[in-house]
């Protein structure tokens, strides 16, 4: 498409759709014309994607996840289709700012944090390698809650994302299919001696369909995300009388929850999940007879993903299917189930561990129930013949103390289980899953996690993004690995300047959101140092806190003492039930009241805590950050991803050994990060002996017992129960995370890196050394490895040729 074609049937598109004319249209306007053009224009390439699929009879992977955070879309499919170019050109001849369109958007926000933003690069990055693979979900009605900041406290105001309408999906009522809950079922045996289900009062609801394309980086491959809302079939309408009891069927799809800390013991969650199951499954199935294959061949053509135990019901409901519609046995149901199902932990918290009580999965679900206590009575069964010590079985069974435990039946139910990095996969053999890694060995597996570098760095951060093309040339833009090449130039004085010159000008963009955002005055001059996440005690917010109440109580001992700029970033999300995280946040704020208004700091510390964290705001605090926080308690942070985000951003990294930190340091070599803090198996030493006291630290050690006090005496105004709260935690409860043991060497590295940061060039370069070395984090290397390793699915080659 050229530019002159682009705005002519943008004009034509505008005058169709609102008779109207470029002049007198609202940005809003101006989006949904330029939305519903692009619309138009990949919905061909999606129908072909489809039917090439079809055609082939290519095995598709469906990855079942409760949350995706897609963010915004138009800006990341423009750049997919390849129309980013000609359209901000075409724009800008009609006098329109494409920024000013994007800005329009709402996020699409229908997750977390980590695991529903990796479901979302996944997506991406699977459409970009060409891979059959769909996205299976909610349409939340309402997407994770707004945040705003009132005296301090976090609090949540609705997100409405639908009200301005939502140009990327299309609803298909003819996809739409039932989903049962409730009622009795009994077993009975049919004319051929089968035992059949018959099911008695059973309530009924619709889930209808909304697609949204997913869209491969310019190779004309459209995949789909499927998401399901729930409607009352007509059926029933006369069952739901009152207004109100309509509105409690429809609450099950209306909003997200969200914690992703706790497992909720809520009905409507286990409804959730059952309904986005349920609903998947069976669209899945009735594709697979349109193939016209045997059922017993399903797992040749079919492979679903289970992001984290959310979606673990997709065992026993397809081993409904499989058994009550398909007429198979137990033994041909469980032997294809396990060969579809395939699982990723995404946390070793054991508070985030999903049980679920016997007696509400009973009632909600009952012929599931039947389904889980057989797969249960059988696992006990063959287990018993494996092993000596009968104690593993009391472990590693399903159903437990009146609980259904939703893991347990993922690993039990899937031929591979799989951690998101290194240690967190080692971890999950040896201590939190090791009963079932001695009965499965072959299952367990590690995919370190990836991102989605086309938004994260050709999208967020443009003048780097044209550092790079001048320098190395733009073949990183296809292969994020040549990144590397820019290796060659870490002592080449004037590419380290153009690399400095665009991260200033992402400081001043960023600087510039905080003023008008926030009403801070921050300067670019200072380094900015930035910890981005959901607010979560292991993520230790807190240690962070200290280390900059330190600082500002060294500037107030010591007025006139060196110190060198900087600006303290955060953006963070609590839980609304997480009341010390929110205690956290507090916290924060009134340090940030405190601190950004005492003259005798004189600007050299600046806290701004930014309100509302999210996708969009991410790509732009990402491609200014100087310092990436990464500082949870080793071994608690399964992998994080903002740590690749900040990295492939030029940002220096300060961190623990958790997580995908190890493999970051592995990619950089020690002397480009900055690591601190006690090892996993120093934590793990600490739980066995029993010896940790963080009242001795406070005893011994005069800087920490100055900090703590700061909470508890005044210093920081405003924060009487939450200052003591905090205190307590550390001093009272023993300090959960080890804060205080990991305080002293924490300052520390902060030390170096104010060392290291005044020494420009040296810091240049290992920012461009982190730079170089992001490549291998790349979400479609990671996705790669899952289509290989566990879902054996292949790209299909007839498009990768053709372009236009
Ligand atoms: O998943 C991310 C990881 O990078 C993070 O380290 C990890 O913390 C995150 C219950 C979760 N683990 N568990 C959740 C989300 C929602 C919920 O209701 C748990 N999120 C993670 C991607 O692998």
């Amino acid at each position: 498409m050229t530019k002159e074609q682009f705005i002519t049937q943008f004009k034509k598109r505008l005058s169709e759709k609102y008779a109207m004319g470029v002049e007198d249209a609202s940005p809003t306007e101006l989006y949904n014309t330029l939305g519903s053009l692009m619309h138009s224009a990949y919905s061909s390439d999606r129908h072909h994607t489809w039917r090439q699929y079809l055609l082939n009879k290519q095995k598709q992977a469906y990855y079942f996840s409760i949350e995706f955070l897609p963010g915004k879309l138009m800006a990341s499919n423009l750049l997919n289709m390849d129309w980013l170019e000609t359209v901000e050109e075409g724009l800008a001849e009609l006098g329109i700012d494409l920024a000013d369109l994007t800005e329009v958007e709402q996020d699409m926000a229908l997750g977390n944090g980590g695991l529903g933003r990796l479901a979302s690069c996944f997506m991406d990055s699977i459409a970009s390698c060409g891979l059959p693979g769909n996205g299976n979900g909610i349409r939340y009605e309402y997407g994770l809650f707004k945040q705003k900041f009132i005296d301090g406290h976090q609090v949540e105001l609705p997100d409405d994302w639908l009200s301005t309408g939502n140009v990327w999906e299309v609803r298909k009522d003819s996809k739409a299919v039932d989903v049962c809950f409730y009622g009795q079922v009994h077993l009975e045996e049919d004319a051929n001696g089968k035992l059949k289900p018959v099911y008695k009062n059973q309530q009924v609801l619709r889930a209808v369909p909304y697609d949204t394309g997913m869209i491969g980086y310019k190779n004309n491959i459209v995949n789909n995300m499927r998401l399901w809302s729930v409607e009352i079939p007509n059926s029933e309408e006369s069952k739901y009388r009152s207004l109100e009891e309509r509105r409690t069927i429809e609450d099950l799809t209306a909003v997200l929850y969200p914690d992703d800390s706790n497992a909720k013991g809520q009905m409507t969650r286990l409804a959730q999940e059952y309904f986005f199951v349920s609903a998947g499954i069976q669209s899945i199935v009735r594709y697979y007879h349109t193939l016209k294959e045997p059922i017993h061949r399903i797992h040749e053509y079919v492979a679903i993903h289970i992001n984290d135990t959310h979606p673990a019901l997709c065992i026993p409901e397809f081993m409904r299917i499989m058994l009550d519609e398909e007429g198979m046995s137990w033994e041909e149901a469980w032997a294809v189930t396990l060969k579809v199902m395939s699982y990723t932990n995404h946390t070793i918290m054991a508070e985030a561990m999903e049980k679920w009580p016997i007696d509400m999965l009973k009632q909600l679900l009952p012929r599931i129930y039947q389904i889980i206590e057989e797969i249960d009575r059988r696992f006990v069964e063959e287990t018993e013949l494996k092993v000596h010590d009968r104690s593993i079985i009391d472990r590693t069974r399903i159903i437990n103390h009146n609980q259904v435990h939703m893991a347990h039946l993922a690993i039990i139910g899937s031929h591979s289980i799989n951690g998101v990095a290194k240690l967190h996969s080692e971890l999950l053999k040896t201590v939190v899953l090791h009963d079932f890694y001695s009965l499965y060995p072959a299952r367990f597996n590690n995919k370190t996690n990836g991102i989605a570098e086309r938004r994260w760095l050709q999208l967020a951060n443009r003048p780097l993004s044209s550092v790079l093309d001048k320098t190395i040339g733009t073949s990183w833009r296809d292969n994020p690995e040549d990144l590397q090449q820019l290796l060659n130039y870490q002592d080449d004085q004037k590419v380290l300047n153009a690399l400095a010159a665009a991260k200033r000008q992402n400081k001043e963009n960023l600087a510039a959101l905080i003023k008008k955002t926030q009403d801070i005055t921050v300067s670019p001059d200072a380094i900015f140092d930035v910890q981005i996440k959901r607010l979560h005690a292991y993520k230790r917010q807190l240690l962070n806190l200290m280390h900059i109440i330190k600082c500002y109580q060294d500037i107030k001992n010591n007025p006139d003492s060196e110190f060198y700029p900087r600006v303290f970033i955060f953006g963070a999300k609590a839980a609304p039930s997480y009341a010390y995280a929110k205690t956290i946040i507090k916290c924060i704020n009134e340090t940030a009241n405190l601190v950004n208004n005492d003259p005798d700091v004189k600007d050299r510390l600046k806290i701004v805590f930014l309100e509302n964290y999210n996708v969009s705001l991410a790509e732009v605090i990402i491609p200014a950050a100087d310092v990436s926080e990464q500082i949870s308690l080793a071994s608690k942070e399964a992998s994080g991803t903002s740590n690749m985000k900040l990295m492939l951003n030029g940002a220096v990294t300060i961190a623990t050994l958790d997580g995908a930190n190890i493999e970051i340091r592995d990619a950089v070599g020690e002397e480009n990060i900055n690591i601190f803090g006690i090892t996993e198996q120093e934590v793990y030493d600490y739980y066995e002996s029993n010896t940790y006291s963080a009242v001795s630290y406070f005893e011994k050690d005069p800087v920490i017992r100055r900090v703590l006090e700061a909470f508890i005496d005044g210093t920081i105004p405003n924060i009487q129960s939450e200052g003591r709260e905090v205190f307590d935690s550390l001093i009272r409860y023993n300090d959960e995370f080890f804060v205080l043991r990991d305080f002293e060497s924490y300052v520390k590295a902060q030390e170096k890196i104010t060392e290291c940061y005044k020494d420009k060039r040296k810091w240049q370069k290992i920012s461009l050394i982190n730079i170089a070395n992001a490549g291998v984090f790349s979400a479609d290397e990671t996705v790669k490895r899952y289509a290989d390793d566990i879902w054996q699915i292949e790209p299909v080659t007839e498009y990768s040729s053709k372009k236009g």
